[in-house]
């Protein structure tokens, strides 16, 4: 009750929907959206969207997603009122279908146009609660031997990320590309491909905050972040919430933004065992006293909602412990963030980050808990050719840290570091050897292998 309380808390005041829905919509408290495109011609379509609505009788609903390509357009719906704004999308019960009961549904649509791909949106809200369909993602099954359900809550211990036994483990996945971007990559097919093939413990859901990111939509994108982490943990997998900082380099350009997003993201997921929070992807241009500043005014805030859970913080040279800027791991250990359950992050691309990387590493990993949360085996641009011999280097020296990783991408981008095939997402195949590049293989080939995660 205490979640469902706050996460109901956030939800309003994110949207600032109190006034439009009045008491009774406020206690929503789950829905389900099915959205088919019901007929697709040349640069136009239609949608049919069922909403179900899982939680108390609401009078009074207002349904809203996002577009995910900036070409998608609304041109007129029915069964409610529909709008659009930049790519939100809002839709508000008629008089007739404005009452809905528990287990009762509304059928609405519209028609629209498109300009480059047609893909559906995977996020919707009901008067401001995410709808999760929580009918068809059920919690894990106790015992089922996944990566949460063996490690449970994990907290930092010394230099290593430790499991609820107090036992180092390293996690090993991988990371999505841009959301916003992408969200076609993201469905319970590609999920399933990579908890079940893929056998990955991990999956970071890189949000942008610039780029057409979070800033352009901080209601939606929050929701497709928390949609994220339920897929993952219906599959019994970690989830990396990244605030995607990059340019600007400094995070405290974002500082507020960054208060308000973890603020919501903590209070909705404070009682899940499988988030890990990341607040800062890469500073650049700026000094690790900003950085640590920014830590240090971000940390308490994801805190006071989500008390146990790991934290991860970028590090200054794109979190390269400051190697790329021409210093190192001195300026963090000699001047560490002021707080406990963190780890600092560190990225390298293989194919430009080598010898003097990994000796800063092995360096700093005997006194800093340390997470590459975003690593690539090409170049640092995310193209070009696989580094293989770098790669390896790499891999064989986290796994000997025991150091956890999240490679970039899971996604079919045109780029060398995705590890589909462009096209794959737009098919349902997510499984055969033949969707894979050259880097998701050598990915593959280093996360299936078997955990022994202790237990005991
Ligand atoms: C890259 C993407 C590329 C995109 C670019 C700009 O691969 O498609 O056009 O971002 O947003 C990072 C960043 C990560 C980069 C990646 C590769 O965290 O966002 O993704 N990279 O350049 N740090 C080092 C490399």
């Amino acid at each position: 009750m205490r979640r469902l309380m706050a996460l109901l808390a956030t939800c309003a005041t994110v949207l600032g929907l109190t006034a439009l829905a009045g008491p009774q919509a406020a206690a929503a408290a789950g829905c389900k959206v099915d959205y088919t495109v019901t007929n697709q011609w040349q640069g136009g379509f239609q949608a049919a969207v069922k909403i179900t609505n899982l939680g108390d009788t609401v009078t009074g609903w207002k349904l809203g997603f996002a577009m995910p390509d900036a070409g998608q357009k609304l041109v007129q719906g029915w069964n409610a009122t529909w709008s659009q704004s930049g790519s939100a999308v809002t839709a508000v019960g008629a008089d007739w279908n404005r009452t809905l009961a528990t287990g009762a549904t509304a059928d609405v649509g519209f028609t629209g146009t498109f300009t480059g791909a047609n893909p559906k949106p995977t996020a919707f809200t009901l008067n401001g609660v995410a709808c999760t369909g929580s009918t068809e993602e059920p919690p894990p099954t106790p015992g089922d031997g996944t990566p949460v359900d063996v490690n449970g809550q994990l907290h930092v211990c010394g230099v290593h990320l430790c499991n609820q036994y107090d036992r180092p483990i390293q996690l090993r996945g991988m990371s999505t590309h841009g959301i916003q971007w992408f969200s076609k990559c993201y469905n319970n097919a590609s999920l399933d491909a990579l908890a079940k093939d893929w056998k990955s413990d991990l999956f970071r859901i890189a949000m942008y905050v610039q780029e057409d990111g979070y800033e352009t939509d901080p209601a939606g994108f929050t929701g497709r972040v928390n949609s994220l982490v339920d897929m993952a943990e219906s599959r019994g997998m970690y989830a990396v919430i990244d605030f995607h900082t990059l340019t600007p380099g400094d995070p405290n350009y974002n500082l507020d933004r960054a208060k308000t997003f973890f603020a919501s993201v903590a209070a909705r997921n404070a009682d899940k065992k499988n988030v890990i929070y990341e607040i800062a992807n890469e500073p650049n241009g700026v000094s690790w006293a900003a950085v640590k500043s920014y830590a240090e005014q971000v940390i308490p805030v994801i805190r006071a909602a989500d008390p146990d859970a790991v934290i991860i913080v970028g590090t200054r040279g794109w979190s390269s412990l400051g190697v790329s800027d021409g210093s190192n791991e001195s300026e963090v250990i000699d001047n560490p963030v002021n707080a406990t359950n963190i780890m600092y992050a560190f990225h390298f691309y293989a194919a430009s980050h080598k010898d003097n990387y990994r000796a800063a590493v092995s360096r700093a990993a005997t006194q800093l808990p340390l997470f590459v949360s975003e690593f690539g085996t090409v170049t640092a641009t995310g193209g070009g050719a696989v580094d293989r011999a770098s790669s390896t280097a790499w891999l064989d020296l986290l796994d000997q840290l025991k150091i956890s990783y999240a490679n970039w991408t899971y996604s079919d981008a045109n780029e060398g570091s995705a590890a589909f095939k462009p096209g794959t997402c737009n098919g349902g195949d997510y499984s055969g050897s033949g969707v894979l590049t050259e880097s998701g293989a050598l990915l593959k080939s280093r996360i299936s292998t078997a955990d022994n995660f202790p237990t005991s």
